[in-house]
């Protein structure tokens, strides 16, 4: 069982990106259609490739998935995730490196993997996300970048945190 005191080393984590399109009053979330996360909104993003940057994937994943191109993109937090209840060969854990994407162009649009649509930043969907963005999406609402890890218990649910503002 992961306790805050008591995790691996996150160096060696798998790697992913998330990315937000955040405007004054409005987010882009995108409904997750298959894969790991699938049923829920979320950000754009995915696994980092060899010899990928973090960067390049986040700006590739978003690509593909919500069919913009990228022109400015900032990083914005990490979070690391850790599965109490998983398989440990599953490779559940791992590390998502945050963006907020500041400059692009076209027309978001849906993907064989991702339905975009806006929200009203008082109108996010938290019943259907991953438990923990309730817990730091407010945060980055509120302009502020974070250094976050989360482990997980039963049910997907959120057992213990901690947020830092990075
Ligand atoms: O390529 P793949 O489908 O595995 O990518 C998973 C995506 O889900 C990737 O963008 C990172 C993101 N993601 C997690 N865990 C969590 C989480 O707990 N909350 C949110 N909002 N996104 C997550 O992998």
């Amino acid at each position: 069982m992961y306790t805050l005191e008591n995790l691996p080393d996150k160096k060696k984590l798998r790697k992913v990106t998330l990315a937000l399109i955040i405007e004054k009053d409005r987010i882009l979330l995108a409904m997750k259609k298959r894969g790991f996360g699938a049923g829920l909104w979320n950000g754009y993003g995915g696994k980092q490739l060899p010899g990928e940057s973090i960067m390049a994937t986040a700006k590739r994943e978003t690509e593909e998935e919500i069919g913009i191109k990228v022109k400015e993109i900032e990083k914005i937090g990490t979070i690391s995730f850790f599965f109490d209840e998983m398989p440990q060969d599953k490779d559940w854990n791992q590390q998502v490196t945050l963006f907020r994407i500041k400059k692009w162009q076209g027309k978001p649009r849906e993907s064989e993997e991702m339905k975009p649509k806006w929200f009203h930043i008082n109108k996010i969907p938290f019943e259907k996300m991953w438990d923990d963005d309730k817990y730091w999406l407010p945060k980055i609402l509120e302009g502020k970048k974070i250094d976050a890890t989360f482990i997980f218990g039963k049910d997907q649910k959120v057992k213990e945190f901690q947020i830092n503002l990075a």
